[in-house]
C-alpha cells in the first residue's frame, strides 16, 4: 500500500452566496449583501482541482449539500418572521471549504493503523453547524473502508470543533509516522474562538495518537482579534516545513521549541510582522496557501492572487524564492469568489494521507470527470444570486435541479 497526500476539494454548491454570516471572518463581513456568481465559483474552484492535478498530484472531491437545508428550517420554526440571516444560513453553500469537514489522522499516526477521521461539528457558527450530518454522510462514503479507515461523530457540541483548518500535521515524508499539532483559541476576545481545546483533545484521544507525537498549541489571541479566525489563515505545514507568521502562536518560541523537540528535522518559515502584518496576511491570505511536495520533491505553496497582487506580500515572497529555503515555487490560483467569503485555496481542501484504491472511486477527479463536472456547473449553476432571491421558490427549483444533476453525473444520486 502507498500512502500518498490526496486533497479533497470542495465543489462550490449552487446556491453560493454572500450573507455576512460570519462574525470574526472580515472577508464575510465586508462581502455581506453582495450579489454572488456561483457558476463563476465552481468553476474557479474546479480550475484549482486540474491545476494541482496537472502538477502530478492526485486530488479529490466532496460535493454540494442540499440547499435550502429543509431540516434546518423546520428546526429553527421558519415561517417568514425568523432573522434574515437565519433564512439566509438555510441557504449556505459554506460546506465548500472542506478544511473545516473533519480532522484527519493518518493511518501512520494512530495505535490501530488505520486512518481516523472526525467530522468537524462547527458548533460555532449556526450556518456552519448544520454540515456535519451531511458530511458524515460523504465521508462515511468515500471512507467506507473499515480496513483502512474510522470515520468518527462529531465531538460533543459543547465543545466547539473546525476540523482540519485547526490542525497540523508534520512529517519526514507523509507516509511516515507524524507529529500532530492542533491548535486551539481562548475565548473572550472581540470575535469567538471557534477551534476549542477540549475538542481537540477529545478528536486526539479518538484517533489513538501518541501524546509524545501530539501538540496542543494556543491561538495567538491578537490573530483571532485581527481577523484569523482560523490558524490556516496565520500559518501552513506540509511534511518537515511550518510556514508561519511570527504572530501565529500564544508562545510562539515555545511552540517551535516543541516542535524541534518533536520531530528534529522541522524546518519553519517564519514570516515576520516588520515585512508582512497580521492586517496584511489577513487581508492577502498568503499563509491559507496550499503548501504541497511535487513529484519532484520540491515544494509549492498555492496562494491565492489577492497574495500574489500585494506589493508587501510580493516583495516577501520574491526574497524567500531568491533565497535557498525550502519553499521553490510560488503558484497563484484565482479563487476570488471563494476569498470574498473568507476562504483561500487551504479552506477549500481536505487533506488526507491514504492509497487512493481504498477510496470510493466515486469521489476521485481524473480529467475527464472534470470536463464532466465542468458541463454540469456550466448547464446548471445559476451565474449570479443577488441577496433578496434567497428564500425564493424558484432560485429554490434552480438549485436543487443543479445538485441533481451533478449527482447523477457522478453516480453519487444516493446522497440526494
Ligand atoms: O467558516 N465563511 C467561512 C470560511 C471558511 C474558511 N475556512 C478555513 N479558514 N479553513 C467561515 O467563516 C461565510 C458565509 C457567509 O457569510 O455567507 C463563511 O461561512
Amino acid at each position: 500500500m502507498t500512502a500518498v497526500e490526496i486533497n479533497f476539494d470542495g465543489i462550490v454548491g449552487p446556491s453560493h452566496n454572500y450573507a455576512g454570516l460570519s462574525l470574526g471572518n472580515l472577508a464575510s463581513a465586508s462581502h455581506g449583501g453582495d450579489a454572488s456568481y456561483p457558476r463563476a465559483a465552481a468553476l474557479q474552484g474546479l480550475a484549482k482541482m486540474r491545476h494541482n492535478m496537472a502538477l502530478g498530484l492526485v486530488q479529490g472531491f466532496f460535493l454540494p449539500q442540499p440547499r435550502p437545508n429543509a431540516a434546518f428550517l423546520t428546526a429553527i420554526a421558519a415561517d417568514g418572521n425568523e432573522d434574515r440571516r437565519l433564512l439566509a444560513a438555510a441557504w449556505s453553500a459554506s460546506s465548500m471549504w472542506t478544511a473545516n469537514a473533519a480532522t484527519v489522522s493518518p493511518a501512520a499516526d494512530t495505535a490501530d493503523g488505520r486512518c481516523h477521521l472526525t467530522v468537524a461539528n462547527l458548533v460555532t457558527m449556526p450556518h456552519r453547524s448544520q454540515e456535519w450530518p451531511d458530511t458524515l454522510r460523504q465521508l462515511r462514503l468515500a471512507f467506507a473502508n473499515v480496513a483502512a479507515f474510522a470515520v468518527h461523530e462529531p465531538v460533543p457540541p459543547c465543545f466547539g470543533d473546525e476540523g482540519a483548518a485547526n490542525h497540523m500535521r508534520m512529517c519526514a515524508n507523509h507516509g511516515a509516522p507524524g507529529i500532530e499539532i492542533f491548535v486551539y483559541g481562548k475565548s473572550g476576545g472581540a470575535f469567538p474562538a471557534r477551534q476549542h481545546e477540549q475538542a481537540s483533545r477529545v478528536v486526539a484521544r479518538r484517533h489513538g495518537l501518541d501524546p509524545a507525537r501530539t501538540l496542543f498549541v494556543e491561538q495567538n489571541a491578537a490573530a483571532i482579534a485581527a481577523g484569523a479566525f482560523h490558524n490556516d489563515v496565520v500559518a501552513v505545514a506540509n511534511e518537515r516545513v511550518l510556514f508561519t507568521h511570527e504572530l501565529a502562536f500564544a508562545d510562539p518560541d515555545g511552540t517551535y521549541a516543541a516542535i524541534r523537540a518533536a520531530l528534529p528535522e522541522a524546518e519553519i518559515v517564519i514570516v515576520p510582522a516588520d515585512a508582512v502584518s497580521l492586517a496584511d496576511a489577513i487581508a492577502s491570505y498568503l499563509f491559507n496557501a496550499q503548501l504541497l511536495t511535487l513529484p519532484s520533491g520540491e515544494m509549492a505553496l498555492i496562494i491565492p492572487l489577492e497574495g500574489w497582487e500585494h506589493p508587501r506580500v510580493r516583495a516577501w515572497l520574491d526574497g524567500m524564492l531568491a533565497s535557498n529555503g525550502p519553499i521553490r515555487r510560488v503558484l497563484p490560483v484565482d479563487v476570488r469568489q471563494s476569498m470574498a467569503n473568507g476562504g483561500g485555496p487551504a479552506c477549500l481542501r481536505l487533506r488526507v494521507v491514504a492509497d487512493p484504491a481504498a477510496i470510493d472511486p466515486r469521489f476521485l477527479l481524473d480529467p475527464v470527470k472534470a470536463n464532466r463536472i465542468e458541463a454540469v456547473i456550466a448547464a446548471h449553476w445559476p451565474e449570479s444570486i443577488a441577496p433578496d432571491e434567497l428564500g425564493t421558490e424558484a432560485l429554490a427549483e434552480k438549485v436543487n435541479a443543479a445538485r441533481a444533476a451533478l449527482l447523477a453525473e457522478l453516480d453519487l444520486s444516493v446522497l440526494s
